[in-house]
Formats: structure tokens, sequence, C-alpha cells
């Protein structure tokens, strides 16, 4: 059976969209085909623990697509933090995001970058990036969405899906149809944000996600690495049930 990763259109090499792992290169897309589910590591949510011992819980467990989220200034020790949770995650295997901040992404040696609506802007991004890193965009509505489709993105996330009381005043809440219209008019790689838990993320997938991006639901738990694990077998089991996507 042809899997849903092989009927996509991957990049060639040297194109944005490949991650350099073990000297092979992947596409977030494989990396989500094997984990469908972006960890979001928010430094406000857990500051009672360490963010080096919250990554290896989530590498333990499986998951390979994980993002530093830093509101606050972002000082030296935070650059130096992501330098080393970048360096980690890449001897993993896996690919590390920083939130908003191309600059810091490229000098602590991520695989790229996440930004947001307000920004410096996906083009301006990719030109001060090269075509090596890559670069995530975050839409809420089915217009930046389309906008999305035509700029240098290595995936699209979209949301919030379900309301969530982690992002200061988000977005209104679109649902899963969204999601659904979102799949429609793309084939690029499609995260869906925002008060996913592990008993709704996978209807999240069934509307047409790659992959659910959390912070809540598993930075809260008493025991990450196992709500990790919880999680990727609750989305394993989903995304093996349904069809590959033409
Ligand atoms: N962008 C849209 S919703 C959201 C972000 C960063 C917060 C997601 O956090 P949670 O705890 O998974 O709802
Ligand atoms: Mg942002």
């Amino acid at each position: 059976m042809t899997s849903k990763t092989e009927k996509r259109k991957i990049p060639d090499q040297g194109q944005p969209g490949l991650v350099t792992r073990h000297s092979s290169l992947v596409t977030v897309l494989q990396l989500f085909a094997e984990a469908p589910l972006y960890a979001i590591l928010d430094t406000a949510v857990r500051p009672d623990l360490p963010p080096e011992a919250v990554l290896e819980a989530l590498l333990r467990a499986g998951v390979r697509v994980i993002q530093y989220r830093h509101k606050d200034a972002f000082r030296r020790s935070h650059f130096e933090q992501c330098a080393a949770l970048a360096r980690r995650t890449r001897q993993a295997g896996g690919a590390f995001f920083i939130n908003d901040r191309a600059d810091v992404a490229d000098l602590c040696g991520a695989h790229g970058v996440h930004l947001g609506q307000e920004d410096l802007s996906p083009e301006t991004s990719r030109r001060f990036l090269g075509t090596g890193p890559l670069i995530g965009y975050s839409t809420h509505t089915l217009d930046q969405a389309r906008r999305a489709v035509t700029l240098p993105v290595d995936y699209i996330a979209i949301g919030p899906v379900f309301p969530t009381t982690t992002k200061k005043n988000p977005d209104p809440v679109v649902g899963l149809s969204l999601v659904t219209e979102v799949r429609a008019i793309t084939n690029k790689p499609l995260v869906a944000i925002g008060g996913i838990t592990m008993e709704n993320a996978p209807s999240v997938l069934a509307a047409g996600a790659d992959a659910v991006a959390v912070i809540r639901d598993l930075l809260a738990a008493p025991d990450i690495e196992e709500r990790a694990r919880l999680f990727l077998t609750a989305l394993k089991t989903r995304s093996q049930e349904s069809e590959p996507r033409a």
C-alpha cells in the first residue's frame, strides 16, 4: 500500500523543507508520519522544569518535532539553552524549531523557525535564512491559509482549533471544519493547534491535519513522557485506521 508520505511531493535536495538526520535528508512530513505530535516546549507553562529534562522526556517517548516557545525577554541563557536543545534534537533524529525569531533559530543551529502573522514575514525570514532552514507559519483564517500556500514556508499551522487557555489573546476558534477546508487547498504539511488534548487529537487528524501541536495537555501532565507516549499511541492507531490522502 502506498503510504501517505510517498504520495506527497517531497522537495529535492537543497530545497527548503529538508532536515538533515544521521546524514540522510528527511522532510518534516516524514517526521510527522513517524510521530504526528508536534510538542511545544513553552517556558511559561512549566517554569518548574528544566527544558532539557522536558526535551529528553519527549524524545524518549518518540516525539520528533519540538518547538521552543519563549514569550518573555530572550536572554543569553535562553539562547545557550536553545543551542543545546537543537543539538540534542538533531542527534535524536528530530527537528527543533524556535518560535518567532528567525535570527535566534539561525544562530543557535535550530532546524527552523515558527512564525506568526505579526512576526518577520516568511519572505523576509526566508531571505535571511536561505534555502536550508525550515519555516512554519501560523494562520487563523482561510484567507491567511490561502496566502500561506503561496509563501516560502515548509508547513502551515491552523488554529486555534478548540478554545485554549495557553495563548494570550488567541484568535477566534476555527473548529475542525477549517482544518478540513485548509487541507483541501494545500499539500504542504498541515499542523493543527489550540486546545488539542489526547481525547480530541484523533478527530483533528481525521479532519486532515498531518500533526497536532500541543502545549498544555502534554506539559501539564505529571509524567510528560508517559503522556506523550499515550498521545502517540492514540494518534498512530487513528492514522493507521484512516485512508491515505491523495
Ligand atoms: N497558537 C494558537 S493556539 C496556541 C498557539 C500557540 C496555544 C496552544 O496551546 P494549548 O495549550 O495546546 O491549547
Ligand atoms: Mg510568533
